[in-house]
């Protein structure tokens, strides 16, 4: 089957009237893949990894951003707005594209992924660094498009939360059932929020007879929901998660306490080490705040939270394509030179023996 994108496929579910042009870039089904090594080291009965970033521009934004597009273009607007640690902005750049809308970003100056600025660069966006960070730069936005013709397509944005909970149908779709457990990254708190909205609302239209518990994790240094106040000058190496006051804190709070289940914080060391774990072991690249939710579930097996019976999906949220940086200055040092000569090669490898 070809697959027409979320707003075709979950129209049922979705804010799709008879005039919402059907935008697409084919995002979402993205794949499930289940866990070769790991799951047995951390004592987990299945885990699976979501890899949202095979969305088109490479994170789960695109789930979001298709649907608050296409409904901006559908009440007229002309330009779209967003303040962003850099993913929501490569989405919407392409979305705004491909709806013939024009798009101007904010980001924190220097601390977005280069893979994410060049896709906004790209796509012809307006890019704004602002002197400050994402904090500062929402805050911005919202005051703009409150007062201006613009629309402003950040999660606050009702139509961004509709699309991306059809990531949670979709584990529905695949596991025919919930998970026990649904780790996921936290930054502005948009997905979590989104994530427990679609379980509830499959839940409510008896497709599942459960609800996972929700495991959300923000980076040390970056973790209000965890210290229950806003961080002034939040600092983490996961850039994409770098927010001091997310504007989902309510929805965050709700789908913790609703589920049973947690927001915890972990270490830059922690995430960049679930990372290379994720690279080396499972085959699976991502952004450092993706390898979050593994690095969050990796601590609760140390903490000795797992049985062996539970099923656990680990949301990964971004491509790792998108903070090539980061992946090179983790391997410093380990490119070899070599000469252009075939024996200085073979004597490199250490190669021996026949020829077969
Ligand atoms: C890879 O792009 O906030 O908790 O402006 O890019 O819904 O904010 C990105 C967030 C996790 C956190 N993983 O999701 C932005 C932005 C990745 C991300 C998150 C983001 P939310």
């Amino acid at each position: 089957m070809r697959w027409p994108g979320i707003l075709a496929y979950f129209a049922e579910y979705l804010p799709v009237t008879a005039a919402t042009p059907l935008l697409t870039l084919e995002e979402g089904n993205t794949p499930l893949i289940r866990s070769t090594s790991l799951e047995k080291r951390l004592r987990i009965g299945a885990l699976f990894f979501k890899f949202e970033g095979m969305n088109p521009t490479g994170s789960f934004k695109d789930r979001g951003m298709v649907v608050a597009i296409a409904k901006a273009k559908e009440e007229g607007k002309e330009v779209v707005m967003c303040a962003s640690t850099g993913n929501t902005s490569a989405s919407a750049a392409a979305y705004a594209r491909r709806a013939g809308l024009s798009c101007i970003v904010l980001i924190p100056q220097g601390k977005i992924a280069l893979g994410k600025l060049s896709q906004a660069l790209m796509h012809g966006a307006r890019v704004l660094a602002v002197r400050g960070n994402f904090d500062d730069a929402l805050r911005i936005v919202r005051f703009i498009t409150a007062n201006y013709p613009v629309a402003l397509v950040n999660s606050i944005n009702p139509y961004r939360i509709e699309g991306q909970k059809t990531a949670a149908f979709e584990v529905v779709e695949w596991l025919e059932g919930v998970p026990d457990i649904l780790a996921l990254p936290v930054g502005n708190a948009g997905n979590i929020t989104a994530y427990w909205r679609g379980f509830k609302e499959f839940f409510e239209r008896g497709k599942t007879r459960a609800l996972p518990k929700m495991f959300g994790f923000q980076a040390e240094g970056a973790c209000p929901l965890v210290l229950g106040r806003p961080v002034e000058n939040p600092q983490t190496v996961a850039t994409a998660i770098r927010i001091g006051n997310p504007a989902s804190w309510k929805g965050a709070i709700a789908a913790r306490d609703e589920s049973g289940g947690l927001i915890d914080a972990v270490s830059d060391e922690e995430i960049l080490l679930a990372q290379r774990t994720l690279a080396e072991e499972e085959g699976l690249f991502v952004e450092p705040a993706s390898a979050a939710s593994l690095a969050g579930v990796m601590k609760k097996a140390r903490e000795g939270m797992f049985r062996g019976k539970e099923t656990v999906v680990c949301i990964l949220t971004g491509h790792g394509l998108k903070d090539p940086d980061i992946a090179v200055r983790q391997n410093e040092g380990k490119i070899e030179e070599v000469e252009p000569r075939e024996e200085a090669v073979v004597e490199l490898l250490g190669l021996r023996g026949e020829r077969p």
